[in-house]
């Protein structure tokens, strides 16, 4: 008689353990989950937040090198890596611009899974125009640039993805990479000779000494300039040349979520910008999501003092960010 007791809640857990296995068998989701490894949910990127993130950086204004502005926004960016839960890198060099300006200049690296070999890089420059040299007005040929889309575009899509990454880790391991000095290249009126080092000094200076000895990565991705209302984003020249493969999966990525009007499949500018130098020096194939059209170029308030929020379009940094994370929570 005592035994029975024990028999039956056994019996009894028996049985559910094998309606639960079988049912779970019904809806296959046990086999697909092991089986077709591509199935993965991408979280939703947010605009509004990445809006908010462009906007606490051009409320600083213009974050050029040596400016109290430039100081004060390091230190936000270093602190929201930080509690986005990202290992943060803060890289200090002095950097000798092209007319002999010494720059304090601050690279800010935001890593997760730090230990993963399997790594994507991102990045783009956080600093923002000393000179609106390129404004129709000469008289604002001296005044330093908001860079609301030069400069904190970028920068403020990266941050939305730190704080998805936070809620929500991709397979590889992620490394968020904020380089300084991009913006320092020869003003307009310099008379010598106008070189491509003069510009993204502070991507030289990490692809030549990067945050961790032995940095590795499987590839990387720029952003530069994509936040305006109706920006198309063509292949980049060097990109092609050197990471033409990761062109294709950036744009192949962006068209199927249904980006196909920014993202256009044909060959734009060659743009000297951070990506070349990450190559040249670290060899880590990096391509440059910039904005530019045959009609117009560049953003058409590049290097002028309108690049200002107005200019800042929310449809643009949902179409470029949820184009990065399907990117990097796809890559296995
Ligand atoms: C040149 O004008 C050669 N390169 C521009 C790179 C850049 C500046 N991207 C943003 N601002
Ligand atoms: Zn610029």
């Amino acid at each position: 008689m005592k035994r029975s007791y024990t028999f039956i809640p056994l019996f009894l857990l028996l049985c559910v353990a094998i309606v639960a296995c079988s049912n779970k068998n019904k809806t296959g989701m046990d086999s697909e989950d092991k089986e077709s490894k591509t199935i993965v949910n991408v979280p939703q990127f947010d605009a509004d937040s990445a809006y908010q993130y462009v906007k606490a950086q051009v409320d600083f204004g213009p974050r050029v090198p040596n400016t109290a502005a430039h100081r004060a926004c390091g230190d936000y960016l270093a602190q929201k890596l930080e509690q986005f839960g990202a290992k943060v890198y803060n890289q200090q060099a002095d950097l000798m611009a092209y007319d002999g300006t010494l720059l304090k200049a601050r690279n800010i690296i935001g890593a997760y899974k730090p230990e993963t070999k399997k790594r994507i890089a991102l990045f783009s420059h956080w600093d923002s125009r000393p000179w609106a040299d390129a404004d129709p007005d000469e008289k604002n040929h001296r005044t330093p640039i908001l860079g609301a889309n030069d400069g904190a575009s970028g920068v403020g899509v990266l941050l939305e993805i730190a704080r998805q990454i936070q809620q929500q880790q991709p397979e590889l391991g992620i490394d968020i990479i904020l380089v300084d000095a991009e913006d320092y290249g020869a003003h307009q009126s310099y008379k010598g000779a106008h070189k491509e080092e003069y510009w993204a000094l502070g991507a030289q200076y990490w692809a030549q000494s990067p945050h961790v000895q032995g940095y590795n990565v499987r590839f990387g991705i720029l952003l530069d300039m994509v936040g305006a209302k109706d920006a198309t984003f063509f292949y980049e020249g060097y990109s092609e040349e050197f990471a033409k493969n990761i062109n294709r999966k950036v744009w192949n990525a962006a068209n199927d979520l249904g980006y196909g009007r920014y993202f256009i499949k044909q060959q734009g500018a060659t743009v000297t910008d951070d990506h070349l130098f990450v190559y040249q020096h670290a060899r880590i194939p990096t391509v440059d999501i910039i904005q530019y059209s045959e009609e117009a170029g560049f953003y058409e308030n590049w290097h002028t003092v309108k690049d200002d929020m107005d200019g800042i379009d929310r449809n643009t940094l949902k179409a470029v960010g949820q184009t990065v994370m399907e990117v990097i929570y796809k890559e296995k």
